[in-house]
């Protein structure tokens, strides 16, 4: 993984296929690219198997629009919907059992710091409510309390939506689903609790309607989990086909629950926001001057 790895072998390039050479010429590997920039440059993921509509789709493919060095970037999924997009990007994907998603990602994340020293190897965790909550829960906390450097990010659909509708812990109460047709008992998991107490650098609530929004959250969590610590992101990411929300009303869905229960969220640790300051230049976390006292 370097930009290497995208490049030509000499004298390979006129035999490699038009995508491959789109991607080499046109593609974000090695440029600043950006979400506003949609449609004007060959993305990372342009093509995948999920539902028309499916707002987890559009999350991943912001996101990986977002990844501040998109050829030093490995993502890790576990079972579930968002995998099948995820895996066809063009960077790297390691798929593991259900639920080991934190397991791998610590191991990777420490083998690539052994292997490249201080070069920016990115290890991005993209797995759905069910792997990183239900399944996968014990190995997501204690990565977080191991201070594992690596970015979590929940899709949260609310549902385990590749097996057909079974509630999750993140599920909310009383809501009725396929395989959950009496209504859940049981409050919706709250993991962004969790992650504060577990000791979290960086934490967001997002949806996916604002894209400019989530490119922020994600290049943020993505920096500060390379020396800081552990980030996570939860994104409201609705199953359009077990929650039965028309495809032209995906969007619509995503702001009302913003408005009413998911409304965007940021906590960054001082740490976090002098590192973002002194290394990349942020100015939002810059104290302002306090306003001069005028005596009469
Ligand atoms: C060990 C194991 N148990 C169960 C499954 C079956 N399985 C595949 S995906 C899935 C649920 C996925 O739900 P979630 O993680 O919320 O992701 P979503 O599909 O909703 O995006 C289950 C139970 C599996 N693949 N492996
Ligand atoms: S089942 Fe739901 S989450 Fe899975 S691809 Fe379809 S709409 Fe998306």
């Amino acid at each position: 993984m370097s930009l290497n790895y995208v490049k030509f072998s000499p004298g390979f390039e006129a035999f490699m296929p038009k995508e491959y050479r789109d991607m080499v010429e046109h593609g974000p590997f090695g440029k600043k690219t950006t979400v506003s920039q949609m449609g004007s440059f060959k993305e990372i993921l342009e093509e995948h198997p999920m539902c028309a509509g499916c707002a987890m789709t559009l999350f991943i493919r912001l996101a990986i629009i977002a990844f501040p060095n998109p050829e030093d970037t490995i993502t890790v999924g576990t079972a579930g919907c968002g995998r099948l997009a995820i895996s066809q990007a063009a960077i790297p994907f390691v798929y593991g059992n259900y639920g080991d998603q934190n397991g791998v990602a610590s191991g990777l994340s420490r083998g690539l710091r052994i292997r490249f020293g201080d070069q920016p190897k990115d290890v991005v965790v993209m797995a759905g409510d069910g792997g990183t909550a239900d399944i996968g829960f014990q190995q997501v906390l204690h990565s977080w309390f191991r201070k594992e450097r690596f970015t979590t990010i929940m899709l949260d659909n609310e549902v385990y939506g590749n097996t057909g509708g079974q509630e999750s812990g993140m599920t909310t109460r009383g809501a009725v689903l396929k395989m959950a047709p009496l209504g859940k008992k049981f409050e919706k998991m709250d993991m962004v609790a969790m992650a504060k107490i577990a000791g979290c650098a960086y934490i967001a609530t997002v949806v996916p309607n604002n894209p400019r929004r989530v490119e922020s959250c994600i290049k943020k969590a993505v920096l500060i989990a390379r020396e800081v610590g552990p980030t996570y992101i939860q994104a409201y990411t609705s199953c359009n086909i077990e929650y039965a929300i028309p495809t032209d009303q995906v969007m619509a869905d995503a702001k009302a629950v913003e408005d009413d229960r998911y409304k965007f969220a940021e906590y960054v640790s001082d740490e976090a926001k002098e590192y973002l300051t002194a290394r990349y230049g942020y100015k939002e976390f810059v104290q302002k001057p306090a306003a001069a006292v005028t005596t009469a």
